[in-house]
């Protein structure tokens, strides 16, 4: 490293020292914390971003968003070229330099990876990073800070792309490292168009579909999301929907008791819903939009809901492209894969076994179930709490648009030419760069339309086995560690063994622990016959977590 270079970095670096005695670390999506501490991290990320920038001469994205924690907390995820996450073979570097306890230390930490990674700093090199944040007061400042982190690395610059969501700048990453527009309004209009091509090719002879057209409300847990889908209505005329929780001035505080965490962890409606809306078909978005839930209040319940998971969007996206699928080609071998996590509620796994599907598990994280997704022409993917997306591999794309060319020429508006126009128009409907619960949300409701389902017939598909789901506060949540896909515990040892004997005791009982990579717990999942018994089942095992490691 040049004297220029380093001395850059150890002047601003000493602007942003760490915190005392709390060590930080990369989760399941990046960094989260409270946000008072977050200073250094976002201005070292910074940093990161600009020598990734380099290394793939790509744009990056840096997004400062805690998703659905808190309104005091904050954090970063990371954008890799491709709009997916960063690569895990970069974690540990990130790691490291959070903790590096001064600026030499930081600078000794960067000096290495540049060495072993040849990533030619200091020089005319050129570097990208765009810049998002959610509507979280702390956002503001911390994207200074990451400023000028990415400042200190000659020759990057980083672009302010505003307030966004976190599907919308990962989006904008990857249009714009394939060369494409990258505005919001570009965004907007890429997924509003896609949604009438889909709607075009509706059968609309079919009457009763248009019942389910009727309102449709979205929570949007007073953050980002509400405000974004408020702009993209406007451009989709076949939808009538609600935003409840916007995150306007006065309308209640980011995540607390709206959001789709909390409805799909509490299972009861969010602020801001009545008795009134029993039976209305609804949805909730978390504080960066990229997770998506919907639910209906069961008439005089006490606000008590019917869940529509992300299973059950899993489910309704797998079904619908399997028909059109088998419509539109009968001989060529397409790989269809779903991927799932422990999370996933066991009658939906069944489900999607009966349907015929391959159906693959890998740990908590969307970084992981996007990887194995991309590994199939279409990998659907989905985490119980309604973050995923379906990808269209390259190959399958070229292979669907000589398709549909042969077919305009050979039986042209057939049900299979149209069938594979659907394709291509989800193809483009659905952000190809992460989950976006914006995107989803009109994928949902063009097929719901398509098959004239109500959410109640579409909740029917198959019936959730009762789950419960409990945190434990422990004094090293690192102490856990599982292996299969989180699956079982090997450490502390007895642990496992402990929670084979409670599950045992139950009909259809399941149970697993893994420490959380964005809080400070353990979570525990347990599932059985009755609601009475997964909670019974939540309880004992969280009791042996306490008695392991409290
Ligand atoms: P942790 O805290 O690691 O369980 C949670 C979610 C993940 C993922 C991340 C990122 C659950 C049980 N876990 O992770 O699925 O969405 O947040 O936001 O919902
Ligand atoms: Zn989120």
């Amino acid at each position: 490293m040049e004297d220029k270079q380093r001395s850059i970095l150890i002047e601003s670096a000493s602007r942003f020292p760490p915190p005392q005695g709390v060590k930080i670390s990369y989760g399941t999506s990046g960094f989260r914390a409270d946000a008072s501490i977050l200073s250094s991290t976002v201005y070292r990320v910074g940093i990161l971003t600009a020598l990734r920038s380099i290394q793939t001469q790509s744009v990056i994205g840096l997004m400062i968003t805690a998703s659905h924690n808190q309104v005091s907390d904050n954090g970063i995820k990371i954008a890799d070229p491709s709009g997916g996450m960063l690569t895990q073979d970069w974690e540990p570097f990130a790691d490291s330099i959070a903790n590096a306890a001064n600026p030499e230390d930081l600078v000794l930490l960067i000096n290495e990876f540049i060495k072993k990674e040849h990533i030619p700093i200091g020089g005319v090199q050129s570097a990208e990073i765009f810049l998002g944040r959610d509507t979280r007061p702390s956002g503001e400042s911390l994207l200074e800070a990451a400023k000028q982190g990415i400042s200190s690395i000659v020759g990057a610059i980083a672009t302010d792309m505003g307030i966004l969501t976190t599907p919308q700048l990962h989006w904008m990453v990857r249009s714009k490292n394939k060369g494409t527009k990258v505005s919001e309004s570009s965004y907007f209009e890429q997924f509003s168009n896609s949604f009438r091509c889909l709607m075009d090719l509706i059968p609309r002879e079919d009457t009763s579909s248009s019942k389910i057209v009727e309102n449709l409300i979205v929570d949007g847990a007073n953050g980002v999301g509400g405000e974004k889908l408020e702009e993209l209505k406007k451009l989709v005329k076949d939808l009538v929907i609600e935003v409840r929780n916007s995150g306007k001035e006065g309308e209640g505080t980011l995540n607390e008791r709206v959001g789709a965490d909390f409805v799909q962890k509490e299972k009861v409606a969010p602020l801001g819903f009545s008795e009134d809306d029993a039976g209305i078909r609804c949805a909730s978005l978390d504080g960066d939009a990229d997770r998506l839930v919907y639910f209906y209040i069961v008439p005089n319940s006490n606000k008590k809901i019917d869940l529509v998971d992300g299973d059950k969007i899993l489910s309704l996206f797998a079904l619908f492209i399997k028909q059109q699928l088998s419509v539109s080609n009968k001989d060529h071998p397409i790989k269809l894969g779903v991927v799932q996590t422990a999370y996933a509620n066991g009658a939906s796994t069944d489900y999607l076994k009966n349907l015929g599907l391959e159906v693959v598990f890998t740990p908590t994280g969307v970084k992981y179930l996007h990887e194995k997704a991309a590994e199939y022409d279409i990998g659907i993917y989905f985490e119980a709490n309604g973050h995923g997306t379906i990808l269209f591999s390259e190959h399958f794309i070229s292979w669907l648009e000589r398709r549909i060319n042969e077919l305009a020429s050979t039986s042209e508006g057939s049900e299979q030419h149209k069938a594979a126009l659907r394709l291509l128009a989800i193809s483009n409907l659905i952000n190809q760069a992460v989950g976006d619960a914006l995107s989803g949300l009109l994928l949902v409701e063009a097929i719901l339309l398509y098959n004239g389902w109500s959410i109640q017939r579409w909740n029917e598909l198959y019936q959730d086995l009762p789950s419960r789901q409990l945190k434990v506060k422990v004094a090293d949540r690192n102490a856990v560690t599982t292996a299969n896909a989180e699956t079982v515990v090997v450490k502390p040892s007895g642990l496992q063994e402990a929670i084979n004997i409670e599950f045992a005791k139950f009909p259809q009982g399941r149970s697993f622990i893994r420490p959380s990579g964005t809080e400070d717990v353990i979570r525990v999942y347990a599932e059985a016959s009755s609601q009475e018994a997964a909670d019974n089942l939540a309880k004992s095992v969280a009791e042996h977590v306490d008695r392991f490691l409290g």
